[in-house]
């Protein structure tokens, strides 16, 4: 398989990608809605929810029922939501990162690559401390230093800024549709695993983390 050497850096989504905190995200919501009466919420309805904001991912979750909430109401039901995920976000260890996911972050920084979280998730300190990357990378954008989530590219941006490389330069690692937009409205090339494989815009599928060592010699 030919590389693609010409880039210089990695940015990886968290949620879905580095560790499988989307089924605890899908679990929270799934909670708050019984909570609030809305029994129809699905697997399917949290694809939705994938790389979006916290307050985006309620509105999935709101447009499934007919009551209407005030700002103020959205705002405490985003709370609750993210309480629930905290607690059980509290049970992660080293052990929710696989050891194959490891291996080819420690081969890609071996090979040269500059590294880089790019997540909409406010939580992403507290989730790479408890799988033990929170000083692993070169650069860390995130849900707290950006005011437009993916589609919109900015959390990239700022990685690819943060690294001292053009996004030309830098592969974003994608599980989301929303989170493949950014990449291609950023001009990175968009590496889709999982649901983003199902996705016309994925520039380069790949079955797992460690496919990207075929790629990036
Ligand atoms: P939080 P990613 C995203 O993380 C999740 O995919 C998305 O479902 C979530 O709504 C968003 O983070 C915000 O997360 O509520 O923890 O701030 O996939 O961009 O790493
Ligand atoms: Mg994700």
């Amino acid at each position: 398989m030919e590389g693609i050497s010409m880039y210089k850096g990695v940015i990886f989504d968290l949620d879905g990608v580095i560790t499988s905190t989307d089924e605890f995200h899908y679990l929270a919501w799934k909670e708050l809605a019984n909570r609030i009466g809305i029994t129809n919420f699905t697997r399917s309805d949290n694809l939705k929810q994938r790389g979006v904001s916290r307050m985006e991912s309620l509105e999935v979750v709101l447009s499934l029922g007919n009551k209407k909430y005030s700002d103020e109401e959205k705002v405490a039901l985003a709370n609750e939501k993210n309480e629930i995920y905290k607690t059980l976000l509290e049970k992660m260890d080293k052990s929710y990162l696989e050891p194959s996911v490891l291996t080819t972050l420690k081969e890609l920084r071996n090979r040269k690559y500059k590294l880089a979280i790019g997540s909409s998730s406010k939580n992403t300190k507290l989730i790479l401390e408890k799988i033990g990357l929170l000083n692993f990378f070169d650069a860390i954008s995130d849900g707290n230093n950006i005011t437009k989530s993916k589609p919109d590219p900015e959390v990239f941006l700022k990685a690819a800024s943060m690294l001292k490389l053009e996004p030309s330069e830098c592969v974003v690692v994608e599980d989301a549709k929303a989170g493949i937009d950014a990449a291609v409205a950023g001009n990175f090339l968009a590496c889709g695993i999982g649901p983003a494989n199902e996705y016309s815009k994925t520039q380069l599928k790949i079955n797992k983390i460690s496919d990207l060592l075929d790629y990036l010699k």
